[in-house]
């Protein structure tokens, strides 16, 4: 293991904990923002530290097919190569595979695929995907997992919930850096509490340094998604770290930071950024809004960020449509306001007061109650 995970306060269960990485000292609940080729779109890396971002996702799709992993890991592995001294993690890539392609085909052996670069058939096995990984060097790895939409039933969803557990002893097993890097398994399952209930027991046996629930925030609706996120925190062991994949809305991470969840990754945040929309505490701020062109006030009057010291709405309003810098600001406010949102819960769950933060956060998104 190469992880510490220290609770250093509880609110019911709620849990704020110091997460002791390879490259960094983390504080928990985080949210982790999500990288593409190496680079978290449009903020170089020194902004992403005055921003307080302590740990990102490097995306192994990408990063093995371009430049691939075997010369990342030839120039020192991603930390070395993108210049970041704070913690990585990366994604198995199944999952961004079946998402992104579509014509992923999934059987015992892997996942297949057409290769976006030259169409050939390409197959990635749990032993390839820990390869890439352990090439590419991040603190956190992830399992290759067996990930289907929770909007389907039947067949389908039991089948991929026993592939992941079948592959977790595939990754293990292949596993060369388990002193430098951690191997989280991901819980799989669909909605179904029984299903859930036997990858997370198959799991937990295996005695990994953290755990995630996959599957999630793929259309169903917000009680079954924290229904399940509910059952598994409640499964899972205290004394490790529990990741909700995919998960990026600020109220979702507040609801399962309340259900004892600890880390969470999403492009939502950058991409809603790209789209000119700003993440502010009464909701979403829609820069391209002609009610902006002439609106002197920062994006958020009570944001600390250099965006917001320093701009106008008027003046984003003006930059989004018609250069990056638009979007490019708007990303560096809305990873600060993520990053703040992850401060503020875990000083409020060690000084007692998470219910008025939870209350409080409530009121100001939705006033009128509903
Ligand atoms: N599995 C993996 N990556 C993911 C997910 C998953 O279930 C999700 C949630 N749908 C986001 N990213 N490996
Ligand atoms: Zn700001």
């Amino acid at each position: 293991m190469a992880l510490r995970f220290e609770i250093l306060g509880r609110f019911n269960r709620a849990r704020a904990a110091q997460l002791t990485l390879p490259h960094f000292v983390c504080q928990t609940p985080l949210f982790m923002p999500v990288g593409t080729q190496g680079t978290i779109k449009g903020l170089a890396t020194n902004q992403l530290e005055e921003i307080g971002c302590q740990i990102i996702l490097g995306n192994t799709y990408h990063l093995a097919l371009r430049p691939t992993s075997e010369l990342i890991d030839e120039l020192g592995g991603l930390h070395q190569f993108m210049n970041w001294p704070r913690a990585l993690l990366t994604d198995s890539g199944g999952f961004q595979m079946v998402s992104l392609l579509h014509l992923a085909d999934i059987t015992e052996k892997g996942v297949t695929f057409q290769s976006p670069v030259d169409g050939k058939p390409m197959l990635l096995t749990p032993e390839e995907s820990i390869q890439i990984q352990n090439r590419i060097g991040a603190d956190i790895i992830m399992a290759l997992d067996d990930v289907v939409k929770t909007t389907i039933t039947g067949p389908r969803i039991e089948e991929a919930m026993y592939h992941t557990l079948r592959w977790i002893d595939r990754c293990i097993a292949a596993h060369e850096r388990p002193h430098e890097q951690n191997l989280f398994g991901i819980v799989q399952g669909g909605l179904d509490p029984v299903l859930r209930d036997i990858c997370v027991r198959g799991l937990v046996d295996r005695n990994l340094p953290g755990y995630a629930i996959g599957g999630l925030a793929g259309g169903e609706s917000k009680d079954s998604f924290w229904r399940v996120v509910a059952q598994c925190t409640a499964a899972l062991p205290e004394d490790k770290p529990r990741y909700v994949m995919g998960v990026g809305y600020p109220l979702d991470i507040v609801v399962c930071s309340a259900l004892g969840a600890d880390m969470y990754d999403c492009v939502y945040p950058t991409r809603t950024a790209r789209f000119g929309t700003a993440l502010v505490p009464e909701g979403v701020l829609k820069l391209k809004h002609n009610a902006m062109a002439d609106d002197t006030r920062p994006i958020d009057p009570t944001c600390a960020c250099m965006v917001c010291r320093t701009y106008s709405r008027a003046y984003i309003h003006c930059l989004v449509t018609k250069d990056a810098m638009g979007s490019q600001l708007l990303s560096y406010h809305n990873l600060y306001y993520m990053m703040k949102l992850s401060r503020d819960l875990h000083t409020s769950i060690i000084e007692g007061r998470f219910p008025e933060f939870v209350c409080n956060f409530l009121r100001i998104m939705f006033p009128k109650g509903d």
